[in-house]
Parts: C-alpha cells; structure tokens; sequence
C-alpha cells in the first residue's frame, strides 16, 4: 500500500503519473500505465482537437481506470483541446510549457482534476491560488522542454512553499529516485524517460535502443538561444543544430530547424536526424520492460532503499 493525498486525489493505487511526451505518450501506453495502478496520461502535444478526442475514445476502450490528458501550452491547438477536454470530461488534466491560468475555473466547474507541471516556486505559488488540485514540480534533468533548476533542489524549496500535493519530475528512474523524490516533499512522482523504454511504448524500436545505449552525459539542452530550451539526446541532428544556435542565425531560422524532428525520431525510428528527447536518467535504463513491471520494480525496490536509509541513523555503527 503507497497511500498518499496523490493516490487519493486519482483514485490510483501507486502514486505514480507517466509524462505527457508528445508523440510518445499514446492511448497505448497510458492504458498501460493506468492498468498498472499509476495515472496514464495521452500527450496532445502539438496534435490536433480530434486526434486528441480520437485517443480518449481510443484509451476509454481498453481501460476504465482513471487517467488524464496533458495539454502543452505553446500548442496552437491549445484552445481547442481544452475544449475536447471538457467535452470529453477527462478525469483529470496536466498542463506543460506555460501558465494554464486562464482555464482553470473552467476545469474546475467540471469536476477535472488540473495539475499543472512547474519549473519554479513562483508559479507553483500562483497556480496553488488559482485552485489547482496539485502541482507537478519538474527539475530540470527532464526530456523535453524544461526550467533551468535541479529537481534536488527545487522539490523542497516548492514543498515548503506549497500546501496541495506535490509530484515530483525529472531525473526519477528506479526506487533511489522514488524514495529520494518523497524525502524532499514530494507525494508523488511522474516519470517519462523510463516508460518510454516499455513494452506498451509504441515507439519505434531506435528511438528506444538509443536510450538504452546513452550514458551519463549524453541527455543534453538544445534551443537555450530560442527561449524554448529542450533535452535530447546528442546525435548527427544536435550537432547541426548547435553548430548553428552558436552562429548568430536569425530565432526563425532556428525554431523552424526543430519542427517535425520528434516525429521523425519517435515515429519513423530517425535517430539521427530527429530530436530524441529524454531525460538525464536515460544512463541509468537498460532495459525494455513492461510498465507493470516498471511500477512495481520501482515500489517494490523501495523496502532496500530504507535499509540504505539506515546509514544515516544516529548511534549506529555503519562502518
Ligand atoms: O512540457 C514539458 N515538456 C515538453 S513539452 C514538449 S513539446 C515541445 N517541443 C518543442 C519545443 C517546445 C515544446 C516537449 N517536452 N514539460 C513540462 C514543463 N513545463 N517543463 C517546464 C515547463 C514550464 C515552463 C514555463 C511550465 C510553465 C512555464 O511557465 C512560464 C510562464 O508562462 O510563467
């Protein structure tokens, strides 16, 4: 049992949320995720209202666990699937890339669950007034678009500041993750990198194998000159791109490099001249599993994990 106030809030069993990567995260994988007792998320990313809709009809089919959907908010579709959202009154909705202020009475009037995804203490205290349900604090060892500050030390400085419940991200791949994540504050974790290499992940087999192959540093920021920093992994494309982000060229030209890249990687398996987002904790998978198995390896791992914890008790001789 891993009640929490996140579990409770979800009506999940482990109080575990899958990231909303676009292109990724499918009505596969979050059937997956939901079935397994965490909360699946479809990622609308920059995809359309209908092909949003089409993936809740799509989830709705294999599974009648809750789950949510996560809107990115530099979309320009964003309007369109708050609507779909609302219409379709999905359980609950993550928010990524920007302020989903102006939406949240509406979530609200509708019973959603709205839980923003954070990169500073600032937001996370405006959005706490604005009623949301619980806030997604997001370090910045995340794949994809993300702040600048670590999640070691953004958890505890956001849980001190917060009072609804907190869910940690970024850089959170096994049981150390997990029981790290939940000594700094948080309630809760949500995970990408590590779902991405599951079995239900319907991404192409490349996209996967290079994540098993990364080490250490090989999860690096393009885009920092654009404004829209992003994790990726190194390859033939970040090297072009940075090698032109230095050059001074015009933000349009930049911006217009990176359009139809994740596609290209997650889709039609492009790792070299596609955009491989992932996290910092990709060194640390090497292994395709099942999302079933990743849930309850990482709760399970947890009981080792405390005897570790050991260590720090006073008086005990640990030498
Ligand atoms: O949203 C994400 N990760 C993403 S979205 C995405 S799609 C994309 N592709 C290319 C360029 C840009 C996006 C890929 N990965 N993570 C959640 C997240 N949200 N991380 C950081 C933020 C964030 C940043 C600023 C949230 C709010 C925010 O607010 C700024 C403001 O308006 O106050």
């Amino acid at each position: 049992m891993f009640n929490t106030r996140v579990t409770k809030l979800l009506g999940i069993k482990y109080p575990i949320i899958q990231g909303g990567m676009a292109w990724v995260a499918t009505h596969e994988l979050a059937a997956a995720v939901s079935e397994a007792g965490g909360l699946g998320i479809i990622a609308a990313g920059n995809a359309s209202g209908e092909y949003v809709r089409n993936q809740i009809k799509k989830l709705r089919e294999l599974t009648d666990k809750p789950f949510g959907v996560n809107i990115m908010l530099l979309s320009p579709y964003a309007e369109d699937i708050v609507d779909i959202v609302c219409d379709e009154r999905v359980p609950v909705v993550t928010t990524g890339a920007g302020n989903p202020g102006k939406y949240i009475d509406r979530f609200k009037a509708l019973g959603i669950k709205v839980i923003p995804v954070v990169p500073t203490v600032s937001l996370a205290q405006r959005l706490e007034k604005l009623g949301v349900d619980a806030i997604i604090v997001e370090g910045t060892e995340a794949g994809g678009h993300i702040g600048e500050l670590t999640t070691m030390s953004l958890i505890p400085q956001v849980a001190d500041a917060i009072k609804v419940p907190l869910i940690a991200a970024g850089g959170i791949g096994d049981s150390r993750g997990l029981v790290a994540a939940f000594a700094l504050g948080a309630e809760g974790v949500q995970v990408g990198t590590r779902f991405v290499c599951s079995t239900e992940a319907k991404v192409h087999d490349n996209y996967k194998q290079e994540i098993i192959k990364a080490s250490d540093r090989d999860a690096i920021v393009t885009g920092r000159r654009t404004g829209h920093p992003v994790r990726v992994l190194r390859n033939k494309f970040t090297k072009e791109y940075l090698n032109i982000e230095k050059s001074g060229v015009p933000l349009e030209a930049l911006e217009g490099m990176g359009t139809g890249r994740l596609k290209l990687a997650v889709v039609d398996g492009d790792v070299e001249n596609g955009s491989i987002m992932s996290g910092q904790i990709a060194g640390l998978i090497c292994d395709i599993k099942s999302c079933k198995d990743i849930i309850e390896d990482m709760f399970g791992g947890t009981q080792e994990v405390f005897g570790r914890l050991s260590l720090l008790r006073e008086g005990e001789d640990n030498e």
